[in-house]
This record gives C-alpha cells, sequence and structure tokens, in this order.
C-alpha cells in the first residue's frame, strides 16, 4: 500500500499513529506530498480529486480517502479490535471523541492558514473563532476525564491527541499545559506511547 503523506499534517499524523498501532505500518511505503497545491497536474490528483492527505492507495489499486475512511479500513484489515469498540454504544462513544478531536484538528488547521494570510488580508473575527473553539474543547476535555482516559488509546483518543500534538507543534496557544493541567498530563502520557512518538509530527 502507498500512503500520500507528509509529516506536518495532523490527518496523516492520525493515521500514522492508527498503523502503528494496529501493527500495519510496515505494510505501508510513504510518499510525499506537497500539498496545497492549484497544479492540476499534481500527482494527487491522479488519486484524488479533493487533492488531500492523507490518500491510501491500495495493492489493487483502490484508492481510500479520507482519513477516517482510512482508519476503518486499518481496522478491518488488522482483524483485531483496536482503533474502534464493535459494541454500538461504545462506538459511537469513540466516535464522538473523535468527532471533538477531528473538529479540533480542522479549527486548527483553519487558524494556521489565517495565520499565514498577509496581515491586511486577516478577518480578525476568523482568529477570534478559532481561538474560542480551542478554549471551549480544552475547557470540556480538562472537565471530563472520559475524554482523557489513559487506559484506552482508541480512534477518539488519537483523534484528540492528534488535535494536541498539532496545537504545540503550531504553538496556537502556549501555555495551554498549565491552563490545562489534566489535560496536559494525559497529553504528556499517551505522547510516551511508541505509535505517538513514531508519528511526531515535524517539518520536513
Ligand atoms: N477530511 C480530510 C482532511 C484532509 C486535509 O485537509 N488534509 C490537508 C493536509 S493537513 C490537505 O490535504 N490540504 C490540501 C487541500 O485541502 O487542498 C481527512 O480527514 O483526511
Amino acid at each position: 500500500m502507498l500512503l500520500h503523506w507528509s509529516p506536518r499534517s495532523p490527518f496523516v499524523h492520525k493515521v500514522m499513529v492508527a498503523l502503528e498501532e494496529t501493527g500495519l505500518r510496515q505494510r505501508v511505503e510513504l510518499t510525499r506530498s506537497v500539498v496545497p497545491t492549484v497544479d492540476p497536474e499534481h500527482v494527487i490528483y491522479l488519486v484524488n480529486p479533493l487533492g488531500q492527505i492523507p490518500t491510501l492507495v491500495l495493492d489493487d489499486g483502490k484508492v481510500l480517502y479520507d482519513s477516517l475512511v482510512i482508519s476503518f479500513y486499518l481496522e478491518e484489515l488488522c482483524g483485531a479490535e483496536i482503533l474502534l469498540p464493535r459494541d454500538g454504544g461504545k462506538r459511537i462513544a469513540t466516535l464522538r471523541r473523535h468527532a471533538l478531536g477531528n473538529g479540533l484538528i480542522e479549527a486548527m488547521v483553519a487558524w494556521v492558514i489565517e495565520r499565514y494570510t498577509p496581515a491586511d488580508k486577516q478577518i480578525p473575527t476568523r482568529s477570534q473563532h478559532y481561538a474560542v473553539k480551542l478554549g471551549k474543547s480544552l475547557a470540556l476535555i480538562e472537565a471530563d476525564a472520559d475524554l482523557r482516559d489513559a487506559h484506552r488509546f482508541d480512534l477518539g483518543d488519537i483523534a484528540i491527541a492528534t488535535a494536541l500534538a498539532y496545537i504545540e507543534f503550531r504553538k496556537l496557544q502556549p501555555g495551554w499545559a498549565s491552563q490545562y493541567p489534566k489535560t496536559a498530563e494525559w497529553f504528556a502520557q499517551v505522547s510516551q506511547r511508541p505509535s505517538m512518538v513514531a508519528a511526531r509530527l515535524k517539518d520536513g
């Protein structure tokens, strides 16, 4: 399998952690994709009309996107219950935690794009909007122990941990850890997992 990939993408990070957790990492070759791109000839558009990473090309040529669909596929392929509980109630709870983490990732990626926009073209309320989402999400994770249960590391936890890793990587809210100490403690703990160490976000 071939994964269109970047070490800077939080959506790719989720998939890389999932690959490590399911023991499938060695079955995937990585190819670096620099996106976004407006070049219609860019190789990513040959496999994904949305031009986005992660995109996974299977050995039979089938193409999977996005990160959630790829995660479902990895869960099927590994044949074990690692990323997503099969039990209905637990499954919905995991997907809800994934929605929180993933929604936060989407907002933080949009915030980073806004920050890279020339100052005279920025819209101040946009940054405020993303900052509110971040504050509300961190406050909820701090208040609800189930959102940071270190005895578990499923797809929901991977998404929330990835959002926090991205906030640190992009320095979106320096000092967040002292403001939300329980969340910071959970994040420090899960960051030591071999999957999180192997998938660490970096420039490059
Ligand atoms: N919903 C997608 C989002 C993927 C995404 O937005 N990836 C970014 C990189 S972090 C990207 O490819 N951006 C290029 C673009 O949107 O044109 C997923 O979960 O995989």
